[in-house]
């Protein structure tokens, strides 16, 4: 379902921002203990402490306050009150720290147990308010998204609801396994709007997901505006493309900006994907000179993969690539440049290594740190190229090789983390070519186990990546990502000591009544205690 766009939610919360007076203490009677615990949270925090003295109670009195002379904390203390008002219908003011017998959420920068890292927050809970502590506004968001699952369902309704705001007292120290935790997007298959994307980014960001992939070229469709070769987008993202010509459409530039900086907001990264030498029709059925005999192929609206190459002894393949890979370069402030190299069974592997061994330097020519799926581990690459492991099986020669020189692996093994794998075999929407992926088979493997050579030090994280030959609307993708794309969430965030499908299953379906008020569309698999 559509959500509110996010103006007019922004007005809405905007209008009960406006009077700052603070009302009367309420006449409140003692909260009835919350039935959360502080362990109630996706993905599973690190460790908890709970302090069954310390629950605390959001009133009409209650601020926000945070670290002085951050901006960035006070961007997420504005962010939090957004996310809090419309149900609580309290004003939320966020002022500058400042001793006060108010109650409090308080967003510290500093002064959190040592093991939060980069990422992670240290979150306190007694009866007076909550702080949470982080070394980076990033951790601090991360603390709220917590603070949210530990609040009501009702947290989420769009109107204001009447019950007891209760927060479970205590401590958590959390931070994350792995670096990267991350969400693909197949653009290209079927092109999916500016708001359809910032609203799964705000899905994403509650499970602490900070990276989002967007494939955004494909045999199907071109979906980024690149200025020296126009045509991409007005015919190879135009009218009749992708899959069965029903998914047209781009991103301009002004467009993909706006994507990054609703991300950036929520401390997700984007990371661009130019597939090739293959995957390639949309650009080489759009330009005739990009072929090697000098023939445009017709448009591709089918589902078929591995017949498309880049004329790989043509000169004139790598200034278009170079255009591509400046252009994109330039509008992209993350670190890296995905250049796909997956299925390309119409290159050689010659000429394969021909193309990667020119193309990659061009990434790093432009300042990023090139991405490419496991195959582009053939050429060898160096060390600072991270491959994206998409393989079903256990053994992959190429990929342990790489691993073991230093290069970093992004797991998204298809049978396992593929939300675009069908759950069973009745399943509406997806494919099943890897493997039905029920909640439990996307929750139940370890990252660090799944590729023999390829153990803990190598990876930098997971990936959850959604292609969209069958997928059109935000329904869609909602279907599809949840439940499975929590699961992934957690195997990237947190322990394997914590590591538990009955624990997951119940702390999941609670979840349930917090996407029903979001209007996600989920699926309600058999194998979750919904509630
Ligand atoms: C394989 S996975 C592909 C994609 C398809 C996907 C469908 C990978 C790197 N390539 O081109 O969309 O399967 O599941």
């Amino acid at each position: 379902m559509r959500r509110r766009p996010t103006l007019t939610r922004l007005l809405a919360t905007a209008a009960l921002a406006l009077p700052i007076a603070l009302p009367a203490t309420p006449a409140v009677a003692a909260p009835p203990a919350p039935t959360r615990q502080l362990s109630d949270v996706i993905p599973a925090p690190v460790e908890t402490r709970p302090d069954a003295r310390g629950t605390f109670t959001l009133d009409p009195r209650t601020v926000i306050r945070t670290a002085p002379g951050s901006t960035d904390a006070w961007r997420v203390g504005h962010q939090l009150a957004d996310t809090l008002r419309p149900a609580t219908g309290y004003p939320l003011p966020v002022l500058p720290v400042h001793a006060t017998p108010l109650p409090e959420i308080a967003l510290l920068l500093g002064g959190a147990d040592a093991r939060v890292g980069q990422q992670g927050y240290q979150l306190d809970v007694t009866h007076r308010g909550v702080t949470i502590r982080a070394n980076t506004a990033a951790g601090l968001f991360a603390g709220t998204q917590t603070l949210r699952q530990l609040l009501p369902a009702t947290i989420e309704a769009a109107h204001r609801q009447r019950t007891t705001w209760t927060v479970p007292g205590g401590r958590i120290i959390d931070h994350p396994r792995f670096a990267y935790r991350g969400a693909m997007l197949d653009l290209a298959r079927h092109f999916h709007t500016v708001d359809e994307i910032t609203a799964y980014i705000d899905l994403l960001s509650q499970y602490k997901i900070n990276y989002l992939h967007l494939h955004l070229t494909d045999d199907q469709g071109w979906r980024i505006q690149i200025d020296s070769w126009p045509k991409l987008t007005t015919v190879g993202g135009g009218p009749g493309t992708g899959v069965d010509g029903a998914g047209p459409g781009y991103l301009t530039k002004a467009d993909y900006r706006a994507v990054v900086a609703h991300a950036a907001a929520r401390h997700i990264t984007v990371i661009p994907e130019i597939d090739m030498p293959g995957h390639t029709n949309a650009a080489q059925s759009t330009y005739a000179e990009l072929n090697c005999d000098g023939v445009a192929p017709p448009p591709r609206t089918d589902m078929a993969v591995g017949y498309s190459s880049l004329c790989i002894e043509d000169e004139l393949t790598y200034r278009f690539v170079e255009d591509v890979i400046r252009e994109i370069a330039a509008i992209t402030p993350g670190p890296f440049l995905h250049i796909g190299g997956d299925e390309a069974h119409a290159t050689t592997d010659e000429d394969y290594r021909t193309f990667m061994q020119r193309v990659l330097p061009l990434v790093a020519k432009y300042g990023k740190r090139a991405f490419g799926w496991n195959e582009i581990m053939q050429v060898d690459p160096p060390t600072d190229v991270v491959a994206q492991y998409w393989g079903t099986g256990t053994t992959n020669a190429d990929l342990a090789e790489a691993a073991a020189r230093g290069n970093k692996v992004v797991m998204s093994p298809a049978n396992k983390a593929y939300l675009d794998m069908k759950y069973d075999p009745t399943t509406r929407l997806g494919l099943s070519w890897a493997a039905y992926i029920e909640v439990r088979d996307a929750y139940d493997w370890n990252p660090a186990q799944r590729v023999t050579g390829v153990g803990e030090q190598a990876i930098l994280g997971v990936e959850a990546p959604l292609w969209s030959e069958t997928l059109r609307t935000l329904d869609d993708i909602e279907y599809m990502a949840f439940p499975r794309l929590p699961a992934i969430a957690e195997l990237g965030w947190s322990t394997t000591t914590s590591h538990d499908w009955e624990s997951f299953r119940t702390r999941l379906g609670a979840q349930a009544p917090r996407w029903r008020l979001q209007q996600v569309d989920f699926y309600p698999s058999p194998q979750v205690p919904w509630t």
